[in-house]
């Protein structure tokens, strides 16, 4: 990309595609496309292809996806199925159409199978059944893959994909069902303190493990990508460590200061009971994480901190 390359980034004002849109910018990039929900509906392909005819972006970032915890992916799949088919299957495909040089296509680690050899291969994809809570959204998300690799393999065009492993960080969403782990605790454990509250209760066992991923880390690993990978095979994004959701819920309780009772709810589901990626694929291209977990959840904080009475809760 160069720095007056037309850069559109769908999904901005997201968690992810806002941090690509502030990477993307602080690096000097000038002329980077974001419209709103109400500038440019990304279900609507009329839409779409009008927009692209006339802005002519030469790189695409699909940051755009219906997305939330365990709780949220669990009850509504019918969404998470329909609005991500819809999303991906605009995009890709006009993108193609339209002369873009690049597009980036995020998936998720939950496209592996639940039970996978851990720390998850690239190669794991596509060899067992998936987790039942995120069925829906893992399968949109391998369609959006298997159709990124079908327009390289029979059209030639430049569409890579990359698998970020749970993600966190400023402009997540903090809504008290809706959210995944990160932002759903520190929300909770927040108004804990506030409310001098003894006790409260997290979800599920506290004994699955998962690798989280601050967003501006993401944001630089697709800039990266973007600039550096051209191949078929999708890459995982992460960080290679892993942390106990009972660890995790620690570390925020003490990074908020409240020192309460944790009492966990099992009528919640667990999810998968292991979650690490092998990202030893993208550090072999020369990139690695920057923010450990105890600075990212800080930052994360202290960002809620500031918008706690303006964001989505
Ligand atoms: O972050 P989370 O919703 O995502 O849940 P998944 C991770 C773990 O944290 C689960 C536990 O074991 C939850 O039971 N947990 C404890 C909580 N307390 C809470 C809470 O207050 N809120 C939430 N949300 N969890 C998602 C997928 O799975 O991962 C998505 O459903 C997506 O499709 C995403 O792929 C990255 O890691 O279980």
């Amino acid at each position: 990309m160069n720095k007056d390359s037309a850069i559109f980034v769908a999904g901005a004002r997201g968690l992810v595609g806002s941090a690509i849109v502030r990477r993307l910018q602080a690096s000097g990039y000038t002329n980077v496309l974001y419209p709103s929900r109400q500038e440019l509906d990304l279900s609507d392909a009329d839409q779409v292809k009008k927009y692209f005819e006339g802005m002519k972006p030469e790189y695409v970032f699909i940051a755009a996806a219906k997305v939330g915890g365990i709780l949220a992916n669990n009850t509504q799949p019918v969404e998470f199925l329909l609005e991500n088919l819809k999303i991906q299957n605009t995009l890709i495909p006009i993108s193609y159409e339209c002369g873009v040089k690049k597009l980036l296509f995020l998936g998720s680690t939950c496209i592996y199978p639940k039970f996978c050899e851990q720390p998850i291969k690239e190669s794991a994809l596509l060899s067992g059944p998936l987790e039942p809570t995120n069925e829906a959204y893992a399968i949109a998300k391998i369609a959006g893959i298997k159709l990124c690799q079908a327009y390289k393999k029979e059209y030639g065009f430049n569409a890579i994909c990359a698998q970020p492993t749970n993600l966190y960080g400023p402009n997540d969403n903090f809504s008290s069902t809706g959210s995944h782990v990160i932002p759903g605790l520190m929300r909770r454990i927040m108004e804990a303190k506030e409310a001098k509250l003894e006790k409260i209760a997290c979800w599920g066992t506290g004994t699955p493990t998962r690798e989280f991923l601050f967003v501006d880390d993401l944001a630089d690993a697709c800039i990266f990508l973007m600039d550096s990978y051209d191949g078929i095979d999708i890459v995982n994004v992460g960080t290679g460590d892993e942390i106990s959701i009972a660890d995790l819920t620690k570390l925020i309780c003490e990074q908020v200061g409240w020192e309460g009772e944790i009492e966990w709810d099992t009528s919640k589901p667990d999810g998968t009971p292991r979650k690490v990626c092998d990202i030893s694929k993208l550090k072999s291209l020369g990139w690695n994480p920057k923010v450990d977990l105890a600075k990212g959840i800080e930052l994360t904080l202290s960002w809620f901190k500031e918008h706690q009475n303006s964001i989505r809760t």
